[in-house]
C-alpha cells in the first residue's frame, strides 16, 4: 500500500520522548501499549522537575510568593484543560486523580442523591469497568435499573437499539467515546441529543478520545465528560471532570475536608464555589501543572494533525494485521483512509493465548497488552476470554508497525508448528 510521502509526524516528535530511545532484550523498544498509558515528552518531565525545584508550595492557602506561584500554575493548568475541551467556563473543570475518580464523583454526588427506585441508567456492554462498577453501586443503593446498549454486527454502538431503550424513566446515559477494546468511535453528539429529548443526563468517558482527537464539550453538549492525564502525555495521579456549570453547582460535595469549604462550624459547614467544592484536601499540584504542560504540547502539535496521522497509521496497521494467518480483529474495520475507528487493534490468533503472544513479542522489544483490558463483560459477549491489543499514538512509526507484524507472524508460526 502507498504511504504518505510527507515526513510522518512521529519522526518530528520522537526526540521529545526520552523513554522511546532504549532497547528491550537487545532490541529497540516498540511501545504499542498507549491505550494503557502514553509516554511523556520532555516538556512534561521538565514541568514536574521545575515545579519541585522552584515553586513547590501548597495552593490557595499562603500569601507568600511560592504559594502564589504554585496557585497560579495550578489554576493556569485548569484554564488550559478548559480550553482543550472547549468548556465555556474554567469552573467547569474539576481536577480528580483519574477518570475513574471523576466517574465516581458523579456517581456518589449526583446519582446517589438524585436517582429513585425504577429510574434507568443506560450504559453499553463495552464499557470499561470504571464506567460500570460505579453505576452498579448506584443501582444497588438507589434501586435504579441498569440497561445496556448492545453491539451491531460490525461490533459497534447499536444506535437503533439505544433509541429503543430510551424512555421517561431514563435519567442517565453514561457511555464511552472511543472503546479501549473495540476501537469504535461512538456518535456522542447524537447520543446526547437523543438522551436530552427524554430529559436524561449524559456522561462521556473520553479516556481514549481526549488524547487522540479534538474535543468540544459544547459541540457534543454532554453534561459531564471525564478523562485521565496519563493517557494524554501527562503524569499519573491527575485526571479531570468536565461538568456543565449549573449542574455542578446543583451537586452536593463528594469528599469533605480542607479546600472545599467556605465557613466551618462545629456542627455544619458551607462549601466553596466551583470548582473547589469538589477538590477536597491538598490536590495533586505538580501533576496538574504537568498535565497543563501536556495539553500545551498536544495543542502545539495540533489535535487535528495527531488525529489525521493516527488515521494513516490505522490504515497501515489493519492492512498489515489482516495478512497474519488465523488473526481475528475485534471491532469495526477502518475505512480505506483509516478513518472510522481508533488507532488500536484487539485481536486473537487461533488458539494462541494472548499472554503468550505478548510475552514473545516482548522478547522482540514490542510492548502490547494482553488480557481483558478491564472490559470483561464485553469479552464474554465476544466469546473471547482475553485478547491481545496493540494501541498506537502519534509518536509511533510505520517501521514500528513492521517490527510488530514481523514478530507477530513469527509467534503465530511458532505456535502453529506446536499446535499443528
Ligand atoms: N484503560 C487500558 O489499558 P483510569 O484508570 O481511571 O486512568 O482510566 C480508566 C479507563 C476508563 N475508561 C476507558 C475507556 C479506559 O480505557 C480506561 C483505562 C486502560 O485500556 C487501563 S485498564
Amino acid at each position: 500500500m502507498t504511504i504518505a510521502t510527507e515526513k510522518p509526524l512521529a519522526i518530528k516528535v520522537r526526540a521529545d520522548f526520552p523513554i522511546l530511545h532504549q532497547e528491550i532484550h537487545g532490541k529497540p523498544l516498540v511501545y504499542l501499549d498507549n491505550a494503557a498509558t502514553s509516554q511523556k515528552p520532555t516538556a512534561v518531565l521538565d514541568a514536574i522537575q521545575d515545579y519541585y525545584r522552584q515553586d513547590n508550595s501548597n495552593v490557595h492557602r499562603g500569601v507568600h510568593t511560592l504559594s502564589s506561584r504554585a496557585t497560579d500554575a495550578y489554576e493556569g493548568a485548569r484554564d488550559k484543560v478548559a480550553s482543550f475541551v472547549n468548556a465555556e467556563y474554567r469552573q467547569e473543570i474539576v481536577f480528580t486523580r483519574n477518570a475513574t475518580e471523576a466517574i465516581n464523583l458523579v456517581a456518589y454526588s449526583w446519582a446517589m442523591s438524585t436517582l429513585q427506585p425504577g429510574d434507568e441508567i443506560i450504559l453499553t456492554v463495552f464499557e470499561h469497568h470504571s464506567n460500570l462498577i460505579p453505576w452498579q453501586f448506584v443501582a444497588q443503593r438507589t434501586g435504579a435499573v441498569l440497561k445496556f446498549v448492545e453491539l451491531t454486527e460490525t461490533e459497534e454502538f447499536n444506535f437503533e437499539q439505544f433509541k429503543s431503550l430510551l424512555s421517561d424513566k431514563t435519567k442517565l446515559v453514561s457511555v464511552v467515546h472511543v472503546s479501549n477494546t473495540l476501537g469504535c468511535i461512538n456518535p456522542v453528539k447524537e447520543i446526547c441529543a437523543e438522551a436530552h429529548r427524554y430529559g436524561a443526563r449524559v456522561l462521556i468517558d473520553a479516556c481514549q478520545s481526549a488524547p487522540h482527537m479534538p474535543l468540544d464539550v459544547q459541540g457534543i453538549d454532554c453534561d459531564w465528560l471525564v478523562a485521565s492525564g496519563h493517557k494524554m502525555c501527562g503524569p499519573t495521579g491527575i485526571g479531570f471532570l468536565y461538568g456543565k456549570l449549573d449542574l455542578l453547582r446543583s451537586m452536593p460535595p463528594f469528599l469533605g475536608g480542607g479546600e472545599m469549604i467556605a465557613d466551618v462550624f462545629l456542627d455544619h459547614a458551607t462549601y466553596a464555589d466551583l470548582p473547589h467544592k469538589f477538590e477536597a484536601g491538598t490536590p495533586a499540584i505538580a501533576e496538574a501543572i504537568a498535565l497543563g504542560a501536556a495539553v500545551d504540547y498536544l495543542t502545539e502539535i495540533g489535535m487535528d494533525k495527531i488525529h489525521a496521522y493516527e488515521e494513516e497509521l490505522t490504515a497501515y496497521l489493519f492492512h498489515e494485521l489482516e495478512q497474519v494467518p488465523t488473526i481475528r480483529i475485534y471491532g469495526p474495520k477502518p475505512k480505506q483512509d483509516g478513518s472510522g475507528r481508533a488507532a488500536l487493534a484487539s485481536f486473537t490468533a487461533g488458539d494462541v493465548h494472548p499472554h503468550d503472544l505478548s510475552t514473545i513479542l516482548d522478547q522482540a522489544g514490542v510492548a502490547i497488552r494482553a488480557g481483558h483490558h478491564c472490559t470483561q463483560p464485553l469479552h464474554r459477549v465476544l466469546g473471547a476470554q482475553s485478547t491481545a491489543r496493540a494501541s498506537l499514538y502519534f509518536y509511533n512509526t510505520y517501521e514500528e508497525i513492521d517490527v510488530f507484524i514481523a514478530a507477530l507472524k513469527e509467534a503465530v508460526d511458532f505456535f502453529g508448528s506446536i499446535f499443528g
